[in-house]
């Protein structure tokens, strides 16, 4: 068994939970922050046999899409003066970062 760990943008996640859902996968999501942009995400976790792993790759292909994204930063060019400006960089954030582990016990009680 693996156990998929899809760390995805808020904006997609609904659509990507009820897409899994309807495939018949369990699915956890939690709601979690980015330590970069220190912006909400949401993690899903997924326990499925190996031969699943593929198909659930693809389903969150399918829906996520990267995204550029606006972060406001103090500039190290001012910093000598001490005085920060302020000024806008362009990140792109992925459609998903997606680990894939084994799981050696799944027990439910
Ligand atoms: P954040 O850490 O908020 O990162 C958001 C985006 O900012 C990243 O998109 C990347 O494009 C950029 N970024 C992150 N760290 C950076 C840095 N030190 N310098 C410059 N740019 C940086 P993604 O790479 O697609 O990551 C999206 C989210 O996935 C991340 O949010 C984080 O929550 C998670 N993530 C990505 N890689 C991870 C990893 N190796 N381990 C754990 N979580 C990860």
């Amino acid at each position: 068994m693996k156990l998929i760990i899809a760390i995805v943008q808020d904006d997609d996640a609904g659509d990507l939970l009820e897409t899994l859902t309807e495939g018949g996968f369990e699915v956890t999501k939690l709601a979690t922050t980015g330590g970069f942009l220190k912006a909400g995400n949401t993690t899903l976790i997924i326990g499925v046999e190996e031969e699943s792993v593929d198909k659930v790759i693809g389903h969150i292909e399918e829906v996520c899409k990267t995204r550029k994204q606006i972060i406001t930063t103090p500039s190290s060019v001012a910093s000598s003066t001490g005085v920060y400006m302020p000024y806008p960089v362009e990140v792109e954030v992925g459609g998903a970062n997606i680990f894939v582990v084994d799981v050696d016990k799944f027990i439910k009680i």
